[in-house]
């Protein structure tokens, strides 16, 4: 078959890279060999052809003049962005130099891989980097940015990342967003519950923030943050109460709903409306809706689980389908992830037996920490698909860290990040426009199919094939380390211990582009928890030092500050992704911090006033915006802003790099800041005037 490079005018095939749970099917037009348009594929049958503002203006960033062309070295001081284009020969030389120098002296664990999932492809994000590093023997990285806490509690009750079928969502009666932007974050969640709507669905969202999802739906119940735990378990008290349960699917499918029944007796609704602030007649007609609408689908959200106590939180949201009895039905129960239908060998993917050493394992979430005070000092830093020096909780920490002039630090990038801004070497990424992958949606159950549509820009290189020429200049000549592309995409899918994964090789994977997961109705009736049953009581956890029941934990007192910093994502950029691309920029406008009305009059403030935000952490500047959006004593901003438009926007050099309750997971709407006039405020990070109060 033709490539799709060589169609230089026309209309291809791709799928959207981005980290983003709707994994859109896109049209990408073509005039001259380049992207000029791109557009949903209306024959994608979750997304349906219509996608993001974001990736319709893609080109934008696929052809911004601030792309990397070429290698370049660092010829300033760290931080400050000056490099000199270099050759990739050099480039390649002078790492691996580098590197053979440190492991003979110090070890292979001074090196330290940090990525993320810039790019979801599964190829480039966790493929033959994973290999390479393997083979090097470098220290290993915990990815826990995201969502491992969630993902953790979910598993205690469900065992693994399974949940409700978007494809079935048409027949759900309620919805409960729960913790989650979906109008940001997950737009076909929200155009399959609008649908629904029009027969007669309800839409309730919970949230400390009634942002652009709550204004949409029916009933908004805002929430004090890190308290949801114990709005699940009054939501149950009352069920049980009054006998709103389905006693025969507890009785089949669960383990432990006599404990449970006994154990939220404490969790009345006068005593969780003084934990989460929710009046107690909405907790009566909420667990009541909860108790008689079916079939129900509580999307559980990121935000929940970005909190000292997320992992249960989690874990408790998810007990609540089964007490309804909502997982037979068509359109019920839950979704946190649905990752699990469509795990692949990663074993052959990865090859972990390249690692002839154990390895020490470094949390991505403090890396400052780790580049400041670990024991065994880190020496070289090798960053791709991430963005570290914004995205990464107590940031300023973590530039700290970045700037050790004895740290030799390689950044693989689209774009000057500001990460890679203190780089000794920075490389050229290739978008994944330019790349052949496979990627599998967390939230649908297709796995799809990209082949390159464009050619390289510049002289950029894919992630796999930059550690490919890193093997072959390490000395290293296992096959593993030269297989091609389309052989790590078959080896990947071929031989999957999975019963969901579909049964495909490369051909028909390329011919269809997606394909379903298959056999996943009735997942519930054999999950892999101790018991194979829904675990109300979890023993697992009680051995991992949990309680066996779900239980609400208050929030760490993270200081004495008087408000909880809700920082999140934002509608126009990916993470940080976006936020140096001009278009996008200006359709976010600017970064505002949205109080209460009764804090702000306390505090002299007026909305679009320039606040200050601080605790001993950092100091950030940005417009209040006055309102009842939040309920007092909470903070929110949105977005993870370029260093570009000032340095008084980076929202991470406040927030805490403590670890969650489970997952290793970030914690980075658990911090408390104060906030002043901007023009009032005295003092700033590290210096002694820093009010606490
Ligand atoms: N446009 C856009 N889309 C994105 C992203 C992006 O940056 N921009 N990022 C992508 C990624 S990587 C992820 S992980 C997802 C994240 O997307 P979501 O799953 O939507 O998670 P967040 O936006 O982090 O938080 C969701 C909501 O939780 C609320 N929240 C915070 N704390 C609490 C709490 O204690 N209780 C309750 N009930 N609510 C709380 C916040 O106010 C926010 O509205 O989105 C993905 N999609
Ligand atoms: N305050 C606060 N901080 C947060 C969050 C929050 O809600 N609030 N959310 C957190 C969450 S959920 C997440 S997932 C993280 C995400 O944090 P990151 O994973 O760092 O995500 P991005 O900021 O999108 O940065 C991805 C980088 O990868 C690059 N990239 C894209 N494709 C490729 C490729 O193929 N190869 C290479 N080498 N590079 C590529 C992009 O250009 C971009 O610079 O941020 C976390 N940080
Ligand atoms: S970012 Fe999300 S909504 Fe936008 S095109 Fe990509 S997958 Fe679709
Ligand atoms: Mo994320």
């Amino acid at each position: 078959m033709e490539s799709l490079i060589n169609i230089k005018n026309g209309v291809v095939p791709s799928v959207c890279s981005l980290d983003c749970p709707d994994q859109c099917g896109l049209l990408v037009h073509k005039k001259d060999g380049k992207i000029v348009k791109i557009d949903g594929d209306p024959n994608h049958p979750v997304t349906k052809g219509s996608i993001c503002n974001k990736v319709r203006n893609m080109g934008e960033r696929l052809y911004d003049p601030k792309r990397l062309k070429t290698p370049l070295k660092r010829v300033g001081p760290k931080g400050e962005g000056k490099f000199e284009p270099i050759s990739w020969n050099e480039a390649i030389k002078t790492i691996a130099g580098r590197w053979k120098r440190l492991i003979s002296e110090e070890g292979a664990e001074s090196i330290l891989p940090y990525s993320f999932y810039g790019n979801m492809g599964k190829i480039h994000s966790e493929g033959m980097d994973r290999r390479f590093f393997n083979r090097l023997g470098a220290s290993q990285l915990e990815q826990s940015i995201c969502s491992s806490a969630g993902a953790v509690g979910y598993a205690y009750t469900m065992g693994g990342s399974f949940g409700t079928d978007p494809e079935e969502m048409a027949e759900t009666k309620l919805f409960i967003f729960w913790g989650i932007n979906a109008a940001s974050t997950n737009m076909h969640q929200v155009m399959i519950a609008q649908k629904a709507r029009k027969n007669g669905a309800k839409l309730i969202v919970i949230d400390v923030h009634k942002n652009q999802t709550g204004r949409m739906a029916d009933w908004f119940i805002p929430i004090l943050p890190g308290t949801d735990s114990a709005l699940a378990l009054g939501i149950m008290h009352i069920l049980f109460d009054e006998k709103m349960v389905d006693y025969e699917f507890l009785k089949d499918y669960t383990v432990g709903y006599e404990e449970l029944e006994q154990h939220v007796k404490y969790y009345d609704p006068k005593t969780v409306s003084e934990i989460t602030g929710v009046p107690v007649e909405d907790i009566y007609k909420l667990a009541r809706m909860y108790g008689e609408i079916s079939p129900s689908m509580i999307r559980i959200g990121n935000g929940l689980q970005h909190h000292d106590n997320g992992g249960m939180i989690v874990r408790t949201i998810s007990c609540l389908p089964a007490l309804t009895g909502q997982w037979p039905l068509k359109g019920g129960g839950a979704v946190k992830s649905n990752s699990g239908y469509l795990a692949y060998n990663t074993k052959a993917l990865q090859r972990p037996e390249l690692r002839k050493k154990k390895t020490r394992t470094i949390n991505m979430i403090q890396l400052g920490e780790a580049l400041l005070e670990a024991e065994q000092p880190i020496r070289s830093l090798f960053v791709y698909c991430s963005n570290p020096a914004v995205v990464a909780p107590n940031a300023g920490k973590v530039r700290e860290g970045l700037e050790r002039e004895d740290l030799f630090t390689v950044v693989h990038d689209l774009f000057l990040t500001e990460t890679a801004k203190y780089a000794d070497i920075v490389l050229p990424a290739t978008s994944s426009y330019e790349n052949m992958d496979f990627y599998t949606s967390y939230w649908h159950q297709y796995i799809h199919m990209q082949e390159p549509v464009i050619a390289p820009y510049g002289e950029s290189r894919s992630n796999s094939d930059v550690f490919r020429l890193l093997a072959e200049a390490m000395g290293f000549d296992e096959q593993e380390l030269k297989d091609s592309d389309e052989e790590l995409i078959e080896q990947a899918i071929t031989d999957v211990a999975n019963p969901h994964f579909p049964d495909i090789d490369l051909e028909r994977l390329k011919k269809e582009r997606y394909v379903k997961a298959k056999n996943t109705d009735e997942y519930w009736k054999n999950l892999s928890t101790p018991s194979g049953k829904i675990e109300l009581y979890s023993k697992q956890m009680e051995l991992d030092g949990y309680p066996a029941l779900p239980t609400h934990i208050p929030l760490v007192e993270d200081n004495d500050c008087p408000f909880l910093f809700v920082p999140g994502p934002n509608h126009n950029f990916l993470n940080s992704t976006f936020s140096n691309n001009e278009k996008h920029a200006k359709l976010e406008k600017s970064p505002q911090l949205f109080m209460n009305r009764l804090d702000a009059e306390k505090l002299g403030i007026e909305d679009g006033s320039l606040v200050r935000i601080w605790n001993e952490r950092g100091v950030c500047e940005i417009a209040a915006s006055v309102g009842e959006q939040v309920l007092p004593g909470v903070v929110v901003s949105q977005g993870l802003w370029s260093d570009q438009f000032g340095d008084k926007h980076l929202v991470n050099s406040l927030t805490p790099d403590r670890v969650a309750d489970m997952g290793g997971g970030a914690v980075f709407f658990s911090g408390k800041v104060n906030v002043q006039l901007a023009e009032k405020t005295v003092g700033a990070k590290n210096e002694e005037t820093v009010e606490m109060k």
